[in-house]
């Protein structure tokens, strides 16, 4: 099973259905390492501990963690369940960016950015990050987010520990396409 392979079934299990392997997380989403790698052993995915180390520090979104012993491992940001991070809410700088797609625009400047299945909205702090999350969604959108305004206004934000940005919802009023296509 190569890298890639294993952090989408990460992923999946971290983030969105640990059921797909037997395995519960806990309130802060973490789960034991051990029993994540047997579970995995017994389904056919033979991955050992230096294995899931490596896979956790080459990641190239930094999408997991592992906790001070390294017992428990959890998803940095992402999820659809319900897991509370324990982020410290914290100002943002004073523009983000969303990086979506052309069909979602309308509903979007009419609606504002909606987390949708998870359980955040996720913003990036430069332009080229948010245009690869646009991509994978088709022609892609970069949308500038006026979070000085947002903070001022009383939202709150948190960073991920991979540097994610996430906020509950964006309000129309606070957002600006800067790109299309370009
Ligand atoms: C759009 C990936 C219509 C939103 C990425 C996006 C990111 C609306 C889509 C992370 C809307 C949701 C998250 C509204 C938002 N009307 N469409 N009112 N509000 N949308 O995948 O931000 O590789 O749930 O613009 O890199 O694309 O998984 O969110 O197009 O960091 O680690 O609804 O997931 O990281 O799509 O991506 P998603 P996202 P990973």
């Amino acid at each position: 099973m190569d890298n890639k392979r294993i952090s989408k079934f990460l992923s999946l299990v971290l983030r969105h259905k640990p059921e797909a392997l037997g395995i519960t997380l806990d309130r802060a989403g973490w789960t034991s390492v051990d029993e994540l790698l047997m579970k995995m052993q017994q389904q056919g995915m033979p991955v050992d501990l230096p294995k899931l180390q490596e896979v956790v520090a080459t990641n190239d979104k930094q999408r997991f963690a592992f906790n001070a012993d390294s017992t428990l491992i959890r998803a940095s940001q992402g999820h659809s369940i319900a897991v509370e991070l324990g982020l410290q809410p914290l100002a943002p700088p004073p523009v983000l960016y969303h990086g979506t797609a052309t069909q979602h625009i309308a509903s979007i400047l009419k609606e504002g950015l909606q987390a949708g299945s998870r359980q955040y909205v996720h913003l990036s702090a430069d332009i080229t990050t948010a245009r690869t999350v646009g991509q994978r969604h088709g022609q892609p959108v970069i949308l500038q987010v006026n979070t000085a305004s947002m903070h001022t206004s009383g939202h709150t934000f948190y960073q991920a520990a991979n540097g994610v940005w996430l906020t509950a919802s964006v309000p129309p009023l606070f957002l600006e396409i800067i790109s299309q296509n370009r």
